[in-house]
């Protein structure tokens, strides 16, 4: 039997670390509510497996919570042959073959400049020396966007992220998300016009609809688009990341094990990604009366899909609290012998297109990173901080390793050599 708790995603403690609350609530078999807002919080894993499948729960939230920064419609929001049709576009332009041929190059330079400068100095904070920038440099890559003023792009990035994944903004700090929209979409929007006319082997040509005529985006759609695969390429890309190489440090013997066995970056993503999802949350609004777990819910209602208490239900995984690299092989078996994978990308048709594409990107940016960073230590790991209630991550990953003056990196360097000749 379930019941229902009152929750404060207010609460500072929630903020800094959500996982007691969620063990409580497994623990205790219940869905928390937040009565003033009409909000439902569900975290049982097979509860948000199905209502992420299900046609009553839909995307409406993100009218409000980001239709008003993205200046349009994104690709969550839509249904049908509409939605279909787009997210095969998209999904185009992220798929392998572009991948090896385009993406992995671009992915590999922006990782060996941004390390360049800390190489010698031995220390390196991961979040904030690097990931931020790694991770709105590899966006714009993908999209083909001008990457001269990355670090206003990063802020305006930062802007609308907030609007979209905080609860309790001020009217002064939604009017500076709206106004770092209105940046990014005056950008975006004379590059689209300029490949609508002269169109270019890139990703926003693509999208202009020359390989696709039916679709005719307009430009305000397509600059939309953009946004959400800025937004959505982004936020968690830096955040998984460093959780990663946080749990691999942490874990007795687990680095060692992925730096000398590189097929396990894979395991290891995975598993952080479970352990601590960067996306927590998924918003969803009911449109009829309906029950979980035996609680009324009444239509109109938010849901919220809390991805990063599912992935700690025990009854899917084992000592969920546990950073375990194994976990993929020995996943339980749901019906029809499907395996239960973690739910940080989502699920149903909504699920992550940028999935795959994501674990590409950081499998290739954490083996030059194992290859570079030597003896990685964590400093000062008393200090270590992750916040946030929608996304969540690091607020900073202080490294020291092995100065590369310590370290023959020749090898790396006459490759990059060769392939700039080339
Ligand atoms: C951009 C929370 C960054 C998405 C979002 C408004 C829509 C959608 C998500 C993820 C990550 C973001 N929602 N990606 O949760 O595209």
């Amino acid at each position: 039997m379930s019941k229902l708790a009152s929750l404060s995603i207010h609460d500072s403690n929630f903020f800094t670390n959500p996982y007691p609350f969620y063990e409580a609530l497994h623990q205790q078999d219940l869905i928390y509510v937040d009565e003033a807002n009409q909000s439902y919080f569900v975290g049982k894993y097979d509860d948000v497996d199905a209502i992420l499948k299900s046609s009553v729960f839909t995307t409406k939230p993100l009218m409000v919570r980001a239709e008003p920064v993205m200046g349009d419609r994104v690709l969550a929001q839509m249904e049908g042959e509409e939605h279909a049709a787009k997210r095969k576009l998209v999904m185009r332009g992220l798929a392998k073959d572009y991948f090896v041929n385009q993406y992995e190059p671009m992915i590999q330079q922006i990782t060996h400049d941004l390390l360049a400068p800390f190489l010698s100095r031995g220390k390196i904070d991961l979040v904030n020396d690097f990931g931020r920038d790694y991770a709105v440099l590899v966006t714009l890559g993908i999209l083909g966007l001008p990457t001269e003023n990355y670090r206003d792009i990063a802020d305006w990035h930062k802007g609308v992220a907030e609007f979209i994944t905080h609860f309790d903004q001020t009217e002064q700090q939604k009017t500076h998300s709206l106004d770092c929209s209105k940046q990014l979409i005056s950008l975006i929007t004379p590059l689209v016009e300029s490949r609508r006319q002269r169109p270019q082997n890139d990703f926003i040509s693509m999208l202009c609809g020359n390989a696709e005529p039916a679709l005719n985006m307009s430009t305000p759609e397509i600059t939309a688009l953009c946004l959400n695969i800025l937004l959505a390429a982004t936020e968690p890309a830096d955040k998984t990341l460093a959780m990663m190489i946080k749990h691999l440090l942490s874990e007795p013997g687990a680095l060692d094990e992925v730096v000398n066995d590189r097929r396990l970056i894979r395991d290891a993503l995975e598993e952080t990604l479970r352990l601590t999802s960067p996306v927590q949350l998924i918003p969803r609004e009911v449109s009829e009366d309906v029950c979980i777990s035996g609680i009324p819910i009444p239509k109109g209602a938010y849901v919220y899909c809390m991805i990063g208490a599912a992935n700690r239900d025990p009854n899917v995984f084992p000592q969920p609290a546990q950073f375990n690299l194994e976990r993929r092989k020995n996943t339980v078996q749901g019906d029809a012998g499907k395996k239960k994978r973690h739910l940080a990308f989502g699920g149903g048709m909504h699920m992550c297109l940028g999935a795959a594409f994501s674990l590409l990107q950081l499998e290739v940016t954490a083996n030059i990173i194992f290859d570079s960073l030597r003896d990685m230590r964590m400093e000062r790991p008393e200090t270590y901080l992750e916040t946030g209630l929608y996304t969540r991550g690091p607020e900073s990953l202080v490294l020291s390793f092995t100065p590369s003056s310590q370290v023959n990196h020749q090898g790396d360097t006459a490759q990059r050599l060769m392939a700039m000749e080339a």
